[in-house]
C-alpha cells in the first residue's frame, strides 16, 4: 500500500528558528485539513517529534505558509503557525520575527515575487497580526544568494544579511495603558512592539537573570510565579484566558553583563528560549526606551542612536529602535529594525504520516 501524497516544502533556517515553509495552495484551504495535515508533517503530537520534520523544541516547531497578498501595500502574506509538541495543536495565535527572515528568499525560489538584479526587496503582510514589514536581500544575478558575512548569535557561521524592516504598528505600545503594573505582586511592563511582552525584573523572582536556559527552566518556584504573573498579565493586556496561548511571552531583565543595553531571559512561556526572538528582541528594546518603565532603570541603553544590544543566552540581539508620543500621549513605535539571517536546508517533497484510521474492531473481549 503506497503512503499519503507528498506536499511541495522548503525547509529553512530563519533567523534562530527552524521551519517548514510552504506555498498556501500547496495545502489544504481549510483550516482544520490543513492543520491536521501539518501534525502529520512534522510528526505531532510526540514531544521527540520523532515521526516528522519537527526538531522537538518550540524554536524547530513552526511553519511559514506564503501567499500573493490581495493587500496593495504587500507583495506577499506570511502566515507564521507554531505546530505543538506535546498537544495536537497548531496555533496562529502569535507572529514569529525569525522565521520571517525567510519569508523573502522563499517567495522569490517560489517565483511570487521577482528577484531584483542586486538585491531584493519585499514587502510582506504578516497574516497573524496585520503588522508590514520589508525584507531585503542580495539575489546577485537574479538568484537569492544565502551565503555572506552577516553573523547572528545563536547560529554557527556566516550568512547573507536579511534586513527586515518594521514600519511603526497601529497598536499601542502598552497594552494596559500602564507604563507599570502589579501583577500577582510583582511590577512588570507589558509591551507590545509586534510581540506582546511582559518585562520582568529578574531581582524580584530572586535569580540573577544570567543563568542556563536549562537551570532556569528547572526551577519550579520560578515556573508557578512566571505562570501567575502570564496569567494575571495577559488578562490586563487583552489577551483573556492565556492558559493554553504560547503569547504573551515573560522576558527576564537584568543589568548588562557584556556591555549591552540589558541581560535578558526569556520565555516562550514555559520553555527558556536559547536567544531571544525578534519581535520579542523588538518590544524588549521599546520597553527599554519607555520612561518609568521596569526596564528603563536597570538598562544602560547608549547615549545616543537608535542602536540597542539586548543580550541573551547565546549572545545578542542588535536592534534599531526609537519611539515617539501619540495623539493620546502615550509612546508609539517610530522605527524598528533588524539583521537576520536564513538559509535553504532542503527544497522538496515532504511526506506526511498517514491520517489516522479507526482501529478495526475486535472480535473478542481482549484483557479489558
Ligand atoms: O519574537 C520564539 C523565535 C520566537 C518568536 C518565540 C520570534 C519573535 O525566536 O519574533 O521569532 O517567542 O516563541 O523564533
Amino acid at each position: 500500500m503506497t503512503g499519503p501524497a507528498g506536499v511541495r516544502c522548503l525547509l529553512m533556517r530563519g533567523g534562530t528558528s527552524k521551519g517548514a515553509y510552504f506555498l498556501a495552495e500547496d495545502l489544504p484551504a481549510e483550516p482544520a485539513a490543513r492543520d491536521d495535515l501539518l501534525l502529520r508533517i512534522m510528526g505531532s503530537p510526540d514531544p521527540r517529534q520523532i515521526d516528522g520534520l519537527g526538531g522537538a523544541h518550540p524554536l524547530t516547531s513552526k511553519v511559514a505558509v506564503v501567499s500573493p497578498s490581495g493587500a496593495p501595500e504587500a507583495d506577499v502574506d506570511y502566515l507564521f503557525l507554531q505546530v505543538g509538541l506535546e498537544t495536537a495543536e497548531v496555533s496562529d495565535r502569535q507572529n514569529c520575527g525569525n522565521l520571517l527572515a525567510g519569508v523573502g528568499p522563499f517567495a522569490v525560489e517560489r517565483g511570487l515575487v521577482p528577484p531584483g538584479r542586486d538585491e531584493t526587496a519585499v514587502r510582506i503582510r504578516m497574516v497573524n497580526t496585520g503588522d508590514l514589514a520589508t525584507a531585503t536581500f542580495p539575489t546577485p544575478g537574479g538568484r537569492v544568494a544565502y551565503t555572506g558575512d552577516a553573523e547572528i548569535s545563536g547560529v554557527p557561521g556566516t550568512a547573507a544579511a536579511v534586513v527586515v524592516d518594521f514600519p511603526p504598528g497601529n497598536g499601542p505600545l502598552l497594552p494596559t495603558g500602564h507604563v507599570r503594573d502589579t501583577v500577582s505582586g510583582t511590577e512588570v511592563t507589558c509591551v507590545d512592539n509586534g510581540m506582546p511582552t511582559v518585562l520582568v525584573p529578574a531581582e524580584s523572582l530572586k535569580v540573577t537573570g544570567d543563568e542556563d536556559p536549562a537551570d532556569l527552566e528547572a526551577n519550579e518556584e520560578l515556573a508557578l510565579r512566571l505562570r501567575d504573573i502570564r496569567l494575571a498579565a495577559g488578562e490586563l493586556m487583552g489577551l483573556g484566558d492565556v492558559s493554553a496561548t504560547t503569547v504573551p511571552k515573560l522576558t527576564l531583565l537584568a543589568p548588562p553583563r557584556h556591555g549591552g543595553a540589558v541581560t535578558t531571559r526569556t520565555f516562550i512561556p514555559v520553555r527558556c528560549h536559547t536567544s531571544i526572538g525578534v519581535l520579542g528582541a523588538a518590544s524588549v528594546a521599546a520597553g527599554l526606551r519607555i520612561e518609568g518603565s521596569v526596564g528603563a532603570g536597570l538598562a544602560a541603553p547608549p547615549a545616543d542612536g537608535d542602536r540597542l544590544r539586548i543580550e541573551h543566552p547565546t549572545g545578542f540581539t542588535d536592534i534599531d529602535s526609537s519611539l515617539t508620543t501619540g495623539p493620546d500621549g502615550l509612546p508609539r513605535a517610530r522605527r524598528t529594525a533588524v539583521v537576520r539571517t536564513a538559509r535553504k536546508i532542503f527544497d522538496g517533497t515532504v511526506f506526511p504520516r498517514p491520517a489516522a484510521t479507526p482501529l478495526p474492531a475486535r472480535s473478542s473481549g481482549g484483557q479489558g
